[in-house]
C-alpha cells in the first residue's frame, strides 16, 4: 500500500508523543534489567512500536484491545497505566495484574485491554469470543487482536478466522510480522508467504503494510474500523515489522547467528 501524508498537526503530536513515551519506556526496562529486579521476563517492542501506534489511534475509547507477551506498546497505546505496567514488572501488589504476572500478562478492562499472554495464539480465540459478545451488545464496539506471524501456525488462528467470518463479527485481526518466532524465520516455516491470500480464502478482507509508515496504517485502520462498525465483517491487517531487540531480554542479538544486523538497517533508517 502506498504511504499516505499524515494528516492534522495535532494527530502528528499525538502519534509522535505516543511512539516516544513508548520507545523510551522500553529503553528504561532495558537499562533496569540488568539490575535483575525485575522479576520478568521481557520481550521488548523497540522497533515495532508504529503497528499498536497505528492501529489503537483509529479507535474509539471504547473499543477493546488483546496482544502477546510484546504487549508493553499495546498496553501503553491503549492508555493503560505506565506506573503499574511497570509496578507488574517488578511483581508488585499495585501491578496491573496484582503483580502476580508480570510483563507478559498486562490487562486493564477499565481501558478496553483485554489481557495479553505468554501462551502463542491463545488470545485470538478469547478475542473472537469478545467480538461475539460486543455483536451481541449491539453499541458499535469493535475488538483489535493483535499477534505475531509466529501465531498464524496454530490452529487456534484457522479457527479464529473461520467463526469470526461466518458469524460477520466486529474484529480486526493485525499480525505484527517480524520475520520471526523466536530464532526461526519465516522461509523455514510457511510453505508460502501469501499470508493475506490465505486469510482471504475464509472472505476477510485483507491489507498489507510493508513500510511501517503509521499513517498509512492509522487511515487504513480507520476505514476498517467504519466497516467493522457497520457489521460487514472481520478485516485482517498483516504489517511487515523489525524487532531490534532479541526475542526476550534486553539486548540486541546479532551475534546469536540467525540473523544479520543488515536485515535492521533500512528500518533503522526509516526510523
Ligand atoms: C503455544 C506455544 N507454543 C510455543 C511457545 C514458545 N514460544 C514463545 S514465543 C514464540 C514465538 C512466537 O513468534 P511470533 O508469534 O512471531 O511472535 P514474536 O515473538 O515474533 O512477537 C514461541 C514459539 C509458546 N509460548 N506457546
Ligand atoms: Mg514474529
Amino acid at each position: 500500500m502506498k504511504p499516505e501524508p499524515p494528516t492534522d498537526d495535532e494527530t502528528i503530536e499525538t502519534v509522535y508523543r505516543l511512539l516516544r513515551l513508548i520507545r523510551r519506556s522500553e529503553e528504561e526496562i532495558a537499562r533496569l534489567y540488568p539490575s535483575d529486579k525485575i522479576k520478568s521476563p521481557i520481550h521488548l517492542s523497540i522497533g515495532q512500536e508504529f503497528v499498536s501506534v497505528g492501529v489503537i489511534g483509529a479507535l474509539d475509547e471504547a473499543d477493546v484491545v488483546s496482544a502477546t507477551y510484546r504487549g508493553h506498546a499495546a498496553y501503553i497505546a491503549k492508555g493503560g497505566d505506565l506506573g503499574k505496567m511497570m509496578a507488574e514488572l517488578y511483581g508488585k501488589a499495585g501491578g496491573c495484574a496484582g503483580g502476580k504476572a508480570g510483563s507478559m500478562h498486562l490487562v486493564d478492562m477499565e481501558q478496553g485491554i483485554l489481557g495479553t499472554s505468554a501462551v502463542v495464539a491463545t488470545t485470538i480465540p478469547v478475542a473472537v469470543g469478545y467480538a461475539l459478545a460486543l455483536k451481541r451488545e449491539g453499541r458499535g464496539r469493535i475488538v483489535v487482536s493483535f499477534f505475531g506471524d509466529g501465531a498464524t501456525e496454530e490452529g487456534a488462528f484457522a479457527e479464529s478466522l473461520n467463526f469470526a467470518a461466518l458469524h460477520d463479527l466486529p474484529i480486526l485481526f493485525v499480525c505484527e510480522n517480524n520475520g520471526y518466532a523466536i530464532h526461526s524465520p519465516i522461509e523455514d516455516r510457511w510453505a508460502s508467504p501469501a499470508l493475506c491470500a490465505r486469510v482471504e480464502t475464509y472472505g476477510i478482507r485483507t491489507h498489507r503494510f510493508t513500510e511501517g509508515d503509521v499513517f498509512a496504517l492509522r487511515s487504513a485502520t480507520e476505514k476498517a474500523c467504519q466497516s467493522l462498525r457497520a457489521g460487514d465483517g472481520p478485516v485482517f491487517i498483516e504489517c511487515l515489522a523489525c524487532r531490534w531487540r532479541e526475542h526476550v531480554g534486553p539486548e540486541d542479538d546479532f551475534d546469536a547467528g540467525y540473523r544479520d544486523r543488515a536485515e535492521m538497517e533500512p528500518w533503522l533508517a526509516n526510523d
